[in-house]
C-alpha cells in the first residue's frame, strides 16, 4: 500500500477508535440508545416474512460466488488505481511484489498473479475468463433479487425495520460504537422486533449504499458505457477510480459479513437462526441453526462443483455467460455508439501492452524494410477483394481519435489512434448481404500458440471510432503497439483490438474459425464472446 494511503487509513481509524475512547474516558459510556425502544408488544412491524429469508439467503450466496470470482478478476491486473492512466508506481494498493522492469518487454499478461483457489473463483493464474464468467453470470441475478427485495420491502412496512426516519439515529448509531469499541456488551434487542441503532444503520448502508455503489463503479468499467457516457465513470474520478471503489465496496462487503456474522454468533444464535430461516422467534429450538448450518454447506459444496466444472467444463461457464448476457448486452450496451470525449492532454504517459510480439520471419522481414512490401488483404465474402499497401490505406483516408482502452484485466490508458476507418474499407470490398461479421488475422500467436484472430460484427465495425490504426500518439504505430496496423472498435475491451493484423476476412458467423467461438481469447481462455463490459 502506499504509504500515504496507509497513512490516511490509520489515521482516520486511530481518529475514531480515539475519539470514541476519549469519550468514554472523559464522560463514561453514553446512555445506552436501546433503552429508548418501544416494548415489544408495541411494536407493529416484527418478525421476518418468508420473503425476507429467501432473499437474505439467496444474497448471501450471490454476494460470496462474486466476492471470489472478484478476487480472482482483480488479480489479473494486481493493481489499484485513482488515476486513469495506470503508470506502473502510481498505484495506491498493488498485491504484487513486481515492481515492473522498464527496461524489457513486460505485458499486462506477464503482470498477472496466481492467486489460491482457496480464494479466488476458479483461483490459479490466467483465469480471468472464467472467473469474468462467474462474477457476470450472477451479477443479473444479485440485481434482480435485490430490486425484488427492495420493493416488497416498500410494498410492506417492512421498511421501518431498516430505513431510518430520523437523524437521531446517526448519534445513537455512535453510542452503540462506542460501546462495542471500549469492549462493552450494548443492551441486544431481540432482533425479532428490533434492531440497535447501528445494526439498523449497517444493514440500511449494506443495502442502500453499498449495493448501488457496486453496480454503479462495475457498469463504469464497460468500455461501451464508458466511451459513450463520459459523465458516468466521472462520479468516481475516472474509470480507475470506479474500479478502486468497486474493490472498496467489495471490503465493505466482507468486513460487514464478519461483523454481522460474529453478532449473530454472540448475540444468541440459536435464536437468530430461527428468526432468519423459519421466520419463528424460540429460543431453544436448533432447527434454525441446523437448516443455517445446511445452507452453508450447500454453498461449500457449490464451490467445489464450481470448481470443478472451472477445470473440467469451463465452456460451459462461457457459455452460460454468454446465453445470460449476449442477448442483454445485445439489445441495450453494444448499440450505444461511443464519442469522442478526450483531447491530447489526456493521452496517458505509460501504455500498458499486451501480446505475444510475431516471431513470424515474414513479419520480421516486413519490419526490416518499414513495412513497404505489406499489403493487407481483405477478402471472404466480398465482391471486390483487394490488397492494399500502407500507402494505398494511406490515400483511402485518415481518421484520428482518443480514446481509452479497456483491458479486459483492468487497467486501461487513453491513446489517440489514426487510421483509416473501416466504413471506408467496407465500401470499396463491397460485403455480400449475408456477410455479417469481420475477421481479423494477426501476424502473432495467442499465448497458448496459433494464430491470433478476433472478429466484430459488421455493425460494431461501421460505429463511429472503428479504425484500422496505423498511427499511435501522433507518431508511426511501434511493434510493440501492433505494427503496420491493428484495430480499433471502443465499444469492446482491449482484446478484440488485434494487432500485428495480417489480413480481414467478411463471413457469415465464426462457427468455422479456430474452435468456433469467435477470437483468440475466446478459444482459449473462455474470454467473452461479447466484449461490452
Ligand atoms: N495479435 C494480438 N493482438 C492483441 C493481443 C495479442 O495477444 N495478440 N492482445 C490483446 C489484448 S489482451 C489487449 S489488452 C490489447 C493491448 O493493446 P496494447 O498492447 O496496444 O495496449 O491488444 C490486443 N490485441
Ligand atoms: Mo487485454
Amino acid at each position: 500500500m502506499k504509504p500515504s494511503v496507509l497513512i490516511i487509513a490509520g489515521l482516520f481509524l486511530g481518529l475514531v477508535v480515539g475519539v470514541a475512547w476519549i469519550q468514554f474516558i472523559t464522560t463514561g459510556l453514553p446512555a445506552d440508545p436501546s433503552l429508548k425502544l418501544p416494548a415489544i408488544n408495541n411494536v407493529s412491524v416484527k418478525g421476518f416474512p418468508f420473503w425476507v429469508i429467501l432473499c437474505h439467503w439467496v444474497n448471501f450466496f450471490f454476494l460470496i460466488i462474486l466476492i471470489r470470482s472478484g478476487i480472482s478478476i482483480l488479480m489479473d491486473h494486481p493493481r489499484l488505481y485513482w488515476n486513469h492512466n495506470c503508470t506502473p508506481d502510481s498505484e495506491w494498493l498493488r498485491f504484487t511484489p513486481i515492481r515492473v522492469p522498464r527496461d524489457r518487454f513486460w505485458t499486462a499478461k506477464d503482470d498477472a498473479r496466481y492467486i489460491s483457489p482457496v480464494l479466488g473463483l476458479p483461483g490459479y493464474r490466467h483465469s480471468v475468463g472464467i472467473a469474468r464468467g462467474w462474477h457476470f453470470i450472477h451479477v443479473p441475478f444479485f440485481v434482480l433479487n435485490g430490486v425484488f427485495f427492495v420493493c416488497l420491502l416498500f410494498l410492506t412496512d417492512h421498511w421501518q425495520r431498516i430505513v431510518p426516519t430520523s437523524w437521531e439515529i446517526i448519534p445513537d448509531a455512535w453510542s452503540v460504537f462506542v460501546h462495542y469499541i471500549t469492549f462493552h456488551l450494548p443492551i441486544e434487542p431481540n432482533g425479532f422486533y428490533h434492531y440497535n441503532a447501528l445494526q439498523k444503520l449497517s444493514y440500511f448502508a449494506v443495502i442502500f449504499i453499498f449495493t448501488p455503489l457496486s453496480i454503479i463503479s462495475g457498469m463504469c468499467m464497460s468500455p461501451a458505457l464508458e466511451n459513450r457516457f463520459h459523465w458516468l465513470p466521472k462520479i468516481f474520478g475516472n474509470r480507475q477510480g470506479a474500479r478502486s471503489v468497486h474493490f472498496l465496496v467489495m471490503l465493505g462487503y466482507i468486513a460487514f459479513i464478519f461483523v454481522h456474522v460474529g453478532m449473530v454468533a454472540i448475540s444468541g444464535l440459536v435464536r437468530n437462526m430461527n428468526h432468519i430461516t423459519l421466520g419463528t422467534d424460540e429460543p431453544n429450538n436448533l432447527n434454525g441453526l441446523f437448516i443455517g448450518i445446511g445452507i452453508i454447506c450447500l454453498l461449500v459444496s457449490f464451490f467445489f462443483l464450481a470448481h470443478y466444472i472451472s477445470w473440467r467444463k469451463p465452456r460451459l461457464v462461457q457459455k452460460a455467460s454468454a446465453m445470460i448476457n449476449s442477448p442483454l448486452w445485445e439489445k441495450t450496451i453494444n448499440r450505444l455508439k461511443p464519442r469522442k470525449y478526450y483531447t491530447k492532454k489526456d493521452i496517458s504517459p505509460y501504455f500498458w501492452a499486451n501480446g505475444k510480439l510475431p516471431t513470424s520471419q515474414v513479419w520480421k522481414d516486413l519490419l526490416a524494410d518499414d513495412f513497404k512490401d505489406y499489403k493487407l488483404k481483405i477478402g471472404g465474402m466480398v465482391s471486390n477483394p483487394v490488397e492494399l499497401s500502407l500507402d494505398e490505406l494511406k490515400l483511402l483516408g485518415k481518421e484520428e481519435n482518443i480514446t481509452m482502452q479497456h483491458c479486459i484485466q483492468g487497467w486501461s490508458g487513453i491513446a489517440e489512434w489514426g487510421g483509416i476507418p473501416i466504413h471506408s474499407i467496407i465500401n470499396i470490398v463491397k460485403p455480400h448481404k449475408n456477410a455479417k461479421m469481420v475477421v481479423f488475422y494477426s501476424f502473432g500467436e495467442g499465448l497458448y500458440g496459433g494464430t491470433y484472430y478476433d472478429s466484430h460484427t459488421l455493425d460494431n465495425c461501421l460505429k463511429p471510432s472503428s479504425i484500422l490504426a496505423w498511427e499511435m500518439n501522433y507518431e508511426a504505430l511501434s511493434p510493440v503497439y501492433g505494427a503496420p496496423l491493428r484495430l480499433r472498435v471502443e465499444n469492446q475491451l482491449g482484446y478484440k483490438q488485434v494487432k500485428w493484423i495480417e489480413r480481414i476476412e467478411f463471413v457469415e458467423d465464426f462457427e468455422n474459425i479456430g474452435k468456433g467461438y469467435g477470437g483468440k481469447n475466446a478459444d482459449d481462455e473462455y474470454f467473452d464472446i461479447l466484449a461490452n463490459t
